[in-house]
This record gives C-alpha cells, sequence and structure tokens, in this order.
C-alpha cells in the first residue's frame, strides 16, 4: 500500500514538473527598444507561466563565458557601444525547469538605405546624437535630399535651448536653400531642380563669418553672417521637423516629406576636396554625425528603408 502511494506521488510530482513546463516562456526585451550609442541599455529576461524563476543566467553567443549569473533577470549595459552587438542568451531556470531565450541585438547599418518620412506630420521626426557634444567655431553640414515638396520645408534642424535655429538648413522654396546660424540667415537662390536627388553641404566658420554652400559638389558665391558667434553645443538635432523651440515646437507646413541620406555633421570647414568627396560618397573625415554609424531614434511615421538606386552620387 505504502508502495503504491509512493508510486503515485512520483507520478504526481513528475507529471507537475513536466506538464506545464511547455507553457512556460521567456522572452528578452531591450529598453529602450532601439538603443542609442554611448546611452545605457537594459535587456530584461521575462518569464511567463513560471511563478519563480530563481535564477537568470546570461550568455552572449560565441562568448566562452557567462557574462552574469544570479537572481538578476537584468543586464546593463551602463553605456552601449558596438562591441555589445551580438546574440543574447538568457537562461532562466524556476521550480518547472529552466527555459531559454534569445536576443539579437544589433543597430541598423544605414549603409545603402535612407530615411523615408512617407507623408507630412506633425511631429514624425529623426532624432539624431553628436559625440562629443562641443561648441562650434566652425561646421559643414551635408545630406542628400529627394522630394516633390514645393512649399518650404527644413532638411536639418540644430537647437539648442537658447536659440530655435542654431544651425537650420531650411529650403523655403525650390530655387532656395537657406542656413540659419545663431538665429540669422543667409540666402542661396539655386536653379530648380528636376526632382532628382539633391546634395547640399554648408559650412560656416566663426573668425570670418564665411558660408559656403554647395549643391551637387558645386560652390555657389559665398556669404557671410555671424562673424564671431560660436555654436552652442547642447542641441537637438532632428531630422523631418523645424524646431521653434528644443526638441519641439514643430510647424506641419515646415515639416519634410520625402527621403533623406548620407547626413553628416563635422567640426571643422571641410575643404574644397572634401566637399567634392561628400557628393561622390568618397572617404569622409571623421564627422561628430557621421550616416554609417549614425546614433539615432524613430520618432512617429518614418522608415529606414534600401536604397533604390545603389548610389545617390553622381
Ligand atoms: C498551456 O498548456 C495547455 C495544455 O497543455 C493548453 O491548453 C494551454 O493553451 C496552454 N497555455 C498557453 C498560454 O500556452
Ligand atoms: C565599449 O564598452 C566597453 C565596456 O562595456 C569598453 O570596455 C569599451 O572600451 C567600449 N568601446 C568603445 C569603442 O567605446
Ligand atoms: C576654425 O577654422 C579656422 C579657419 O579654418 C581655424 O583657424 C580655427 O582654428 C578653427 N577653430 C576650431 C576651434 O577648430
Ligand atoms: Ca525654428
Amino acid at each position: 500500500m505504502g508502495q503504491l502511494w509512493l508510486c503515485l506521488l512520483t507520478l504526481i510530482v513528475l507529471f507537475s514538473l513536466a506538464a506545464p513546463r511547455e507553457n512556460v516562456t521567456a522572452r528578452i526585451q531591450a529598453h529602450p527598444p532601439v538603443p542609442t550609442m554611448y546611452h545605457q541599455l537594459i535587456l530584461s529576461c521575462e518569464v511567463t507561466g513560471d511563478p519563480s524563476p530563481k535564477e537568470f543566467l546570461w550568455e552572449k553567443d560565441g562568448h566562452h563565458d557567462p557574462l552574469q549569473k544570479g537572481p538578476d533577470n537584468i543586464l546593463l549595459f551602463p553605456s552601449f557601444n558596438k562591441s555589445h552587438l551580438g546574440t543574447y542568451i538568457c537562461r532562466a531556470t524556476g521550480s518547472l525547469g529552466t527555459t531559454v531565450a534569445t536576443y539579437n541585438l544589433w543597430i541598423d547599418d544605414l549603409a545603402n538605405k535612407v530615411f523615408v518620412f512617407p507623408q507630412e506630420t506633425k511631429d514624425s521626426h529623426v532624432l539624431v546624437r553628436a559625440k562629443p557634444e562641443q561648441p562650434l567655431q566652425n561646421f559643414t553640414v551635408c545630406l542628400w535630399s529627394y522630394t516633390d515638396l514645393t512649399r518650404p520645408h527644413s532638411l536639418f534642424s540644430y537647437a539648442t535651448k537658447a536659440q530655435d535655429n542654431e544651425i537650420l538648413l531650411f529650403k523655403p522654396k525650390p530655387s532656395e536653400y537657406r542656413l540659419y546660424v545663431g538665429g540669422k540667415f543667409v540666402t542661396f537662390r539655386v536653379p530648380e531642380g528636376r526632382g532628382d536627388w539633391e546634395h547640399v553641404c554648408a559650412s560656416w566658420e566663426s573668425a570670418t563669418g564665411i558660408a559656403e554652400f554647395w549643391l551637387n559638389g558645386k560652390p555657389w558665391p559665398r556669404k557671410g553672417l555671424q562673424r564671431g558667434y560660436t555654436v552652442g553645443a547642447e542641441a537637438a538635432i532632428l531630422l523631418g521637423q523645424e524646431q521653434d523651440a528644443f526638441g519641439g515646437g514643430f510647424d506641419v507646413y515646415n515639416s519634410f516629406s520625402g527621403e533623406l541620406a548620407d547626413v553628416y555633421l563635422w567640426d571643422v570647414g571641410l575643404s574644397p576636396d572634401k566637399m567634392r568627396s561628400a557628393y561622390q560618397s568618397l572617404r569622409l573625415p571623421p564627422a561628430l554625425l557621421a550616416w554609417k554609424s549614425l546614433s539615432f531614434e524613430l520618432k512617429g511615421d518614418v522608415v529606414v528603408k534600401p536604397r533604390l538606386r545603389e548610389a545617390l552620387g553622381p
């Protein structure tokens, strides 16, 4: 009789161990969902179906030793960088056994991709981060744009708390570009495009106030503004909207729709050779903000898509 009970008990225990196990699941979630270079990133291992997972073993694919083992279901990266990219594995062990979850941690490599702004909106934009953040005596900003907008639109908006138009590349109409520095602007009149991609570079140097404007690899007559000014360091840098306040104050009638690519910001005035290199997608000097290693967050209706043409350049 005792043996039968024991047998039954064993069966019950075995059954209760085995049966719900298929129902226990684990998954890894990232916070924030889009990692930003040099910012904090958390991976958390979420277990459902097991009331008390006791131990979490974190591993990285291709690494011999476990990264972390213990009761903590969180893996913390205080300052996320490229060396952290890879596949992460969480093994959660509880009274119901061990469950495994994996996660591919990657950032979008923007080479051969573009940002698509499918429609005009009052708030969709891309927030980009320049590193390091520093005051600027000189700068060059370059980018490709593709749009059929004929109304005013912003191409590159760099705002500080003190000045929303700290650096602004703006196209008021098809035959005009404007470069703002510290709230003042110069205008460059251009022939109306034929609806193709347009490449612009704009630079400015504090010592002389000289602003250069290059369209499709060709320099325009130089103009001047804001001699002696210094561009503020802590900036909200946005694509797709024009800021009238730090990180906000958008106007749908200045928003961008279409495609943007190869966005760069340097803390120097590029030489004529490098201006042409930017247009020809050749090798470029290290930048504060470089397309291929861009740290960005998509806000609202903006999509990263492969290019329809292999190269945008000539
Ligand atoms: C748990 O398993 C039972 C039977 O094995 C099944 O009927 C039920 O749908 C499962 N629940 C979940 C959330 O998967
Ligand atoms: C990335 O972070 C690790 C620490 O997690 C650090 O050792 C390494 O130097 C960093 N690499 C770069 C390129 O910043
Ligand atoms: C800015 O450019 C000018 C002229 O090219 C140069 O003399 C100056 O040193 C630069 N300033 C900084 C901070 O790079
Ligand atoms: Ca503004």
